[in-house]
């Protein structure tokens, strides 16, 4: 195999991202280590479900351990290292803000500094987020040279954490690439995020009956993307020769409501809306089982504005050929979560 001997090392190999590039590089041939935190057992469902909890050596690593990440870099001197390790929920970051910063800038600045002094020669891939940008521009797409204005604790510990990136490639000549990740789903997002919220629900309501889903804005808008499409692309960024930020985006943008209507119909229902604003509702038209209802208690006092992104440099560097559309993520979560309850696996 072309990339026999050659070695990984994933931060957050338990999450949707971490598991989907373990994926995709054990097909490569590519040997994978995973950092995990100790403990957290019930995470290791997407290992599972991939079919690769035994291919890929699991190493207890904690990002504000920083003699954790030395161990772990020096006994297994990865050539390349991702780092997807992250508090990823921008609405948490208001109510916990010295974690998210603890964990997203500090736990990045041990990474880093464990490649200056003992990997050197080992190329990185950071995931930042489109949070960075905070505010939509005036006209077009955002770029990798669009303004960097973020507006929540999140999205200011992704650009810190960025931007200290940026600094160790240029000043200390490590590879390392950020990639500036617009939203991305599949099966194995966390169901606090809208996405798997709906899918997840839409299979309970279908095989399980009980109330409906409660939603918050249904007009916000996200560019979406399928993580798939995206963990196949974010190694070539390091096959490259110089490193490199990248957007990872579809130039598309998709909001809540119409993403529900993708999976509802999916799940083999004809989603109808009635009112307005909190009191609007989803019912089925056939059957009328209601499915949705809003709720405040999921409004944002600070929602981000919908930030709609320009692959292109990622495209001409990699080739990278473009993302599936949220309707063709929607089905396969909805599929996912509708297999998942039918074989009894309701807890992921
Ligand atoms: O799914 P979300 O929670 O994702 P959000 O906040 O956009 O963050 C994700 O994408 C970022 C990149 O753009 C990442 F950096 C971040 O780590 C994460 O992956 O919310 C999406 C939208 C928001 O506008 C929210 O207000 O959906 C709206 N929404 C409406 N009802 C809801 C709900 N969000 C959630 N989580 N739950 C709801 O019931």
């Amino acid at each position: 195999m072309a990339n026999a001997g050659k070695t990984a090392f994933i931060f957050g190999v338990t999450g949707q991202d971490g598991a989907l590039v373990a994926a995709e590089l054990l097909r490569q041939g590519w040997t994978v280590h995973g950092g995990s935190r100790r403990g957290h057992v019930s995470k290791l469902w997407r290992l599972e479900e991939l079919g690769i909890l035994d291919k890929v050596n699991l190493v207890n690593v904690n990002l504000l351990e920083p003699f954790q990440i030395v161990e772990a870099l020096t006994s297994l001197r990865p050539d390349h290292i991702y780092h997807f390790a992250a508090e990823s929920f921008v609405a948490d970051s208001f109510h916990q803000p010295h974690s998210v910063i603890a964990t997203n800038v500090v736990g990045t600045l041990n990474v880093l500094e464990t490649m200056r002094i003992a990997a050197p020669g080992a190329k990185l891939f950071f995931a930042s987020s489109a949070e960075v940008f905070g505010v939509p521009p005036a006209t077009g797409f955002l770029d990798e040279t669009s303004a960097l204005q973020p507006i929540n604790p999140y999205g200011v510990s992704k650009l810190a954490a960025q931007n200290l990136v940026k600094v160790y490639r240029e000043r200390y000549g490590i590879h390392a690439a950020s990639g500036i990740m617009f939203n991305h789903e599949s099966p194995l997002r966390a169901r606090n995020f809208v996405t798997r919220k709906i899918s997840y629900n839409l299979a309970r309501l279908k095989l399980a009956g009980g109330p409906p889903m409660s939603l918050g804005a249904l007009d916000a808008a996200r560019d979406w993307g399928a993580a798939a499409d995206y963990a196949r692309a974010i190694p070539l960024t390091l096959n490259l020769d110089a490193a490199e930020d990248f957007v990872f985006a579809t130039g598309r943008k998709t909001s809540v409501k119409q993403f529900f209507e993708y999976a509802a119909t999916a799940a083999g229902y004809d989603p109808v809306f009635e009112g307005h604003g909190v009191a609007e509702t989803c019912r089925d038209r056939k059957t009328g089982q209601a499915l949705a209802a809003v709720s405040e208690k999921y409004f944002r006092p600070f929602d981000t504005q919908p930030l709609v992104g320009n692959p292109a440099r990622l495209k001409e560097r990699t080739g990278f050929a473009g993302s599936r559309d949220a309707a063709a993520v929607a089905e396969e979560m909805v599929a996912a979560d509708l297999k998942r309850r039918k074989d009894g696996a309701i807890h992921v």
